[in-house]
């Protein structure tokens, strides 16, 4: 018995990959290069998840494909692996993250393994290495040297139940991203990074690469860079000499500016708020201290405020205009202060029609106009000397005047914040800096990698000190360079700081000169493929190319980019769950079912359910149900375990599964019935070549000379997966090979060099049997590196010209002529008239007309 047995041929070839190193990546560099990279898994405790292998397997199909194409592939795979679970586990069990983390590796690894990824294995990376986080640390000290790295008492988000402080992208809502608890501002001494020097560059670079849209546009959104200007108010009354500036992106309307805010956080809301206010505004302020900037930003919120009791002077139009403090105003952006200006911002008009403060329009609404502020383009009025301008004439007049007359000038504003950067944790990289005299001292490279010490207890002291400052032996120290007593930085590095350039460590992973060798960079970078979830639209695809200019201009890398072309998988969701109701014991249509009292929700298996046009039906009936897939979670019940489809299908067909789902980028519900589907084709593919008495290759599988038609249904199978591997459409890939084995199926006899070709076609997709079927046709050496199939458009050409056959516009038959034949009207004509069922048409009346459309129909009109 040798029927298909995933089992037995997927460890075979994995084994034989790995003793071989099959996919060891090439030293040399005599062939053009392909860079395909997936971004690397953080090994959480619960293994891997069915997405995880989406993206490995688009990548692993683009490796191999890339490799029979004559391309030197560089394919790796890593570790992302400090990070919180693993020392929340340390907290709750005493583990020590890194037995935990080692653990977790193992596993993944081995689950990885099981898939047969063609990844080079000796060119693994793992940030909590000490051989890895040592160019981490080294990568910290350049930005240090180039003050990009400074320590600063940052009013930070801090997450009590966390014990840490977390990055603003980190929280969401007021609340923690990982765990959501409540966060709240706090003032700390903390690491920061200018990220903010590099913003134009980082929304420059953008323009060239090939990404999806939607992530660019997320990047610039976040780098968030407005042009308008700074603008100078005199704080009117006793205080003469205070000023409020504000920034403004519409400083053509500063005529209609009738009150200024300032944020309640705002240094001057003390020095000039006037003795009768006081008690109010210190209220508001702690009020405000509460909430979320989202809070208190959002659109629909009820506008809150008090007055200051003082006023400032419009420097345009010389009026005194009332201060107040609100709390939609930010003290994080722009200089923390507003002109407002009610006619033409939404929040103002709102603000002003709450407090009763004037409104002016200053630019004109079309006549039709209706509604409060009016933010579109129009001419200026009520607005002195730019009265007619439109509003970028007005903008530039208006900032002339302003620099003439010292009251403000242009300026560029970003939403992009600096980067903080350290976090009161044990599992993450120690920074490389001694404190000395108060003052931080970087080590020099000599002294790294700073390699973490033993500590019993994982959790932050008392006092709130990071865990590292248990570890009182470690953290007093001396200064190298001058022997003075000096104590060591207890923060530690956040995740993000490993995942910013494991990509380069990849490129000559043992190198010990610095973190990536400038030849094999100049050579691999960048990554001509990343693909990756679109979780990871900002952060760590921000952080890592601002890291990766950085690296730039230390001259480190030769590519300003790290990530030339970049796609997001699509999500995978649980089975598709069907919902049906019944009213009165009968079933009902779901659309019909909603707000109906009485009715009754059913739950239905697949089995009760059929597809019915765009929707499904509870079987039997015309009655619609509701269908819907959800997230897979834990609590849903709806998780799909990887390691069983494996186990029960195989590797291939768990490969094949995920890529027939449909486009890659989509989401899409998973369907284990499916999996099935595409298992039985392998079952096909295995049968169409081999006896399963004997395990030996079928007698019609022999050396001869394929025909025509053979080579027409290979050449379009070779058309069809070419075009769509290129074009990453791996769905319809799979669906040209089933019509491939399909059209197979009907041939006397199967050519070896035709399911050779076939065999190579097939092996990204499903290797193992690829490679196995390969070996059982002959071939000794792996497939991996055998030439992908050349097309010969000529082969797609048929030798036959097929006719429908017409009678007074009906099709009545059809006949095949030969190529040679195709064109001769008398030939084709006699050829149509002798089909059995249009000859019985002919005969019941007279031919009155033959048309005859070469290479497409004939048509024969009787009376
Ligand atoms: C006057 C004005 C008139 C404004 C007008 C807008 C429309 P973006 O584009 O996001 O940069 N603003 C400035 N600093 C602020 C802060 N700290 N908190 C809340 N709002 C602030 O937005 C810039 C605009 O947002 C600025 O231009 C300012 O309102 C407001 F018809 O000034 B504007």
């Amino acid at each position: 018995m040798s029927s298909y047995n995933p089992d037995k041929i997927e460890s075979k070839w994995q084994q034989y990959w790995q003793s071989n190193k099959t996919f060891k990546t090439p030293e040399s560099h005599d062939k053009p290069k392909y860079y395909v990279l997936d971004m690397f898994p953080y090994p959480s405790g619960s293994g891997l998840h069915v997405g995880h292998p989406e993206g490995y397997t688009a990548t692993d199909i683009l490796a191999r494909y890339k490799r029979m194409n004559g391309f030197n592939v560089l394919h790796p795979i890593g570790w992302d692996a400090f990070g919180l679970p693993a020392e929340q586990y340390a907290v709750k069990t005493g583990t020590h993250p890194r037995d935990t983390t080692e653990k977790n590796i193992n596993r993944f690894r081995e689950q990885l393994q099981s898939l047969g990824f063609s990844y080079d294995w000796d060119r693994e990376v793992n940030t909590t290495d000490p051989d890895y986080y040592k160019w981490t640390q080294w990568i910290f000290l350049k930005l240090y040297e180039k003050g990009l790295a400074y320590e600063d008492d940052v009013p930070v988000n801090w997450c009590p139940e966390l014990g840490t402080v977390l990055a603003n992208e980190e929280v969401i809502d007021g609340k923690s991203e990982v765990g959501g608890y409540p966060v709240i501002k706090k003032p700390m001494r903390q690491w920061v990074l200018k990220i903010t020097e590099y913003a134009d560059r980082l929304l420059e670079g953008l323009d060239e690469l090939d990404w999806p849209q939607s992530t660019k546009e997320m990047q610039r959104n976040w780098i968030g860079k407005s042009i308008g200007a700074e603008i100078d108010f005199a704080v009117a009354a006793a205080n003469a000499s205070e000023h409020i500036k504000v920034f403004t992106t519409r400083p053509d309307t500063i005529f209609g500016a009738t009150y200024m805010v300032l944020a309640p956080e705002h240094d001057l809301v003390n020095r000039i708020t006037s003795d009768d206010q006081r008690e109010a505004v210190e209220e508001y302020k702690q009020q405000a201290a509460q909430k979320s900037d989202l809070e208190r930003t959002e659109l629909s919120k009820e506008k809150t405020g008090v007055f200051t009791g003082a006023y400032a002077v419009n420097p345009a139009s010389g009026e005194k205009i009332p201060v107040w403090v609100a709390d939609y105003v930010l003290a994080t952006y722009g200089t923390g202060a507003i002109m407002a200006v009610p006619g033409q911002d939404e929040r103002d008009w709102e603000f002003a029609e709450k407090f009763d403060l004037p409104i002016i329009r200053t630019v004109e609404p079309p006549e039709d106009f209706v509604g409060k502020a009016y933010t579109g383009e129009g001419k200026a009025i009520n607005s002195d000397f730019l009265n007619g301008l439109g509003v970028d004439e007005a903008k530039t007049e208006i900032i002339a005047w302003l620099e003439e007359h010292g009251a403000g000038k242009k300026a560029v504003n970003y939403k992009l914040r600096d980067w903080l950067f350290s976090r009161q944790r044990y599992w993450g990289e120690p920074f490389p800096i001694i404190h000395v005299d108060g003052e931080p001292k970087p080590l020099d490279e000599e002294h790294l990698p700073v390699t973490l010490p033993e500590v019993e207890d994982f959790e932050p002291t008392e006092d709130g000190d990071p865990p590292l400052a248990r570890a009182e032996k470690w953290v007093k120290t001396t200064d190298p360079e001058t022997g003075k007593p000096a104590v060591r930085e207890t923060n530690t590095m956040p995740q993000w700081a490993g995942s910013c350039w494991y990509y380069l460590r990849y490129c000559s992973p043992d190198f010990e000169g610095g973190p990536v060798d400038f030849d094999e960079e100049k050579y691999w970078m960048p990554v001509d493929m990343y693909v990756g979830g679109a979780e990871h639209s900002v952060l760590h695809l921000l952080y890592a190319r601002f890291w990766h200019k950085v690296l730039y201009d230390c001259g480190v890398v030769s590519t300003k980019e790290p990530f030339q072309r970049l796609v997001h998988q699509g999500m995978i969701l649980g089975e598709m769950e069907f919902t049906g109701y019944k009213k009165d014991g009968e079933w009902i249509s779901a659309d019909l079912a909603e707000g109906v009292s009485g009715t009754e929700r059913i739950k239905l298996q697949d089995e009760r359910v059929e597809k019915k046009g765009d929707h499904f039906v509870v079987a039997g009936t015309d009655c619609m149900v509701d269908a819907k897939a959800h997230k897979m979670s834990k609590s849903r019940g709806n998780v799909v375990n990887p390691d069983d489809i494996v186990e029960q299908y195989g590797a291939d067909s768990m490969r094949l599964y995920e890529m027939f789902m449909g486009p890659l980028e989509q989401v899409k519900p998973w369907s284990t019935k499916d999996v099935d589907g595409v298992f039985r084709f392998l079952n096909r593919v295995w049968r169409l070549m081999i006896d399963e008495d004997t395990g030996e290759l079928n007698d019609t599988v022999i050396e001869t000379d394929p025909s025509g038609e053979q080579l027409k249904v290979l050449h379009e199978c070779i058309q069809k997966v070419t075009g769509d591997v290129d074009d990453l459409s791996f769905n319809t890939a799979i669906s040209a090979m089933m019509i491939f084995i399909n059209e197979a199926y009907k041939w006397d006899n199967h050519p070896k060099s035709v399911l050779q070709s076939f065999m190579k076609l097939l092996s990204p997709f499903a290797p193992h049997i690829a490679e196995e079927l390969w070996q059982k046709l002959g071939n000794e050496e792996s497939i991996a590196y055998a030439d992908w199939p050349e097309l010969n458009e000529e082969y797609l050409v048929s030798d036959t010209q097929m006719y429908p056959i017409q009678v007074n516009g009906k099709v009545r038959g059809e006949i095949y002529v030969p190529r040679d034949k195709a064109k001769d009207k008398e030939y084709v004509l006699a050829e149509a008239k002798s089909v059995e069922n249009v000859a019985k048409y002919l005969d019941k009346g007279k031919l009155v007309k033959e048309i005859f459309v070469p290479e497409r129909i004939v048509n024969l009109v009787v009376q």
